[in-house]
């Protein structure tokens, strides 16, 4: 017994922690005490540690506030989580831009989670692969230039890879506006995505950014704010959003990064809002001019900052 009751090393022991009401000397047998086995036991249990649900509280509301604050002044503000964004955000962070995402649904990644038709697997193109392979994600050849990827795994990749290298992104936060100062864009509107949903009339907050991105996808919500503020005055021919024309992949794809630019002074477009301002076609479940038109998007606008 003497042996045993040397192993204990009694600075380990937090008698804060043990409660002597509990204990049954009788029942205890000395012999039988393992002080690490006492520990493990403790932690599995989670007794090694008092939770305290205001602790909790607190740090959330302390570490998202900061993060609110932190970036209410920013070089880009992308709206949209999908994987246009996500890559630029992704290239901007990694250059040491400071840059926020906000998008509107829980989870991030838009429309990159469900493939084509909900297969989840997408395909991308020789000439994005390298986008797909910066952040870590396995590809497997299918035909010549054809590649195939996991669409859950691409997805979770862009958000980990992006939000790693520095892109802080505020999920449920939808964009209603755009702040404007004389002919140039200079912040945006932003509420709670449930603020929006429920229709309830509450007042927004606004942040200030140098360089606002629509990556809004199909709905191209941002340049359809500013098409209502300035009418007529888009960089396009018309002046207005052209419209996302029907199907065509091949087109759509080498169209996108040519699409992927600035619409006015301050706002630029990217990913499948750049081909539906521009009036480019739809490409479905093939992804490299989403990838290749958030890296330009990134590229532009670093030689700009
Ligand atoms: O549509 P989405 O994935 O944008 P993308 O980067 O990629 C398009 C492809 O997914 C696919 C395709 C590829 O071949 O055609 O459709 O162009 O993601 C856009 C995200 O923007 C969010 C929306 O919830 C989605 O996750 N979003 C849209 N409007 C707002 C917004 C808004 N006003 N505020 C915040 N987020």
């Amino acid at each position: 017994m003497a042996a045993r009751i040397k192993q204990i090393n009694l600075e380990q022991i937090n008698l804060e922690q043990i409660n002597l009401e509990q204990i049954n000397l009788e029942q205890i047998n000395l012999e039988q005490i393992n002080l690490e086995q006492i520990k493990k036991i403790k932690a599995m249990k989670g007794m090694d540690m008092n939770l305290d649900e205001i602790t909790i509280s607190r740090a959330i509301i302390d570490r998202y506030f900061e993060k609110l604050n932190a970036n209410l002044d920013v070089d880009v503000a992308i709206v949209g989580g999908g994987p246009s964004g996500l890559v630029a955000g992704y290239y901007l962070a990694a250059a040491g831009k400071r840059v926020v995402m906000y998008e509107r649904k829980l989870s991030v990644g838009g429309g990159m989670w469900g493939g084509g038709m909900m297969f989840n697997e997408i395909v991308v193109q020789e000439s994005a692969i390298h986008i797909l392979r910066e952040f870590g994600i396995r590809t497997r050849e299918y035909g010549e230039g054809y590649y195939t990827a996991d669409s859950v795994e691409s997805t979770a990749s862009l958000i980990a890879g992006a939000t790693r290298a520095g892109l802080t992104i505020f999920n449920c936060m939808s964009v209603e506006d755009v702040m404007m100062r004389k002919d140039q864009v200079v912040g945006l509107v932003l509420n709670w995505s449930p603020v929006e949903m429920a229709g309830l009339h509450v007042d927004p907050l606004s942040m200030k950014t140098k360089f606002v991105v629509d990556a809004t996808g199909h709905d191209t919500e941002v340049v359809e704010v500013a098409q209502r503020k300035v009418p007529g005055r888009l960089a396009t021919p018309s002046g207005k959003k052209e419209g996302e024309k029907s199907m065509w992949a091949d087109r759509a794809e080498s169209m996108t990064p040519d699409n992927t630019r600035e619409i006015f002074p301050g706002l630029y477009v990217a990913g499948m809002a750049a081909n539906a301002t521009f009036g480019g076609p739809r490409m479905g479940p093939i992804f490299g001019g989403m990838l290749l038109s958030g890296e330009k998007i990134a590229q532009d606008l670093i030689a700009q900052l």
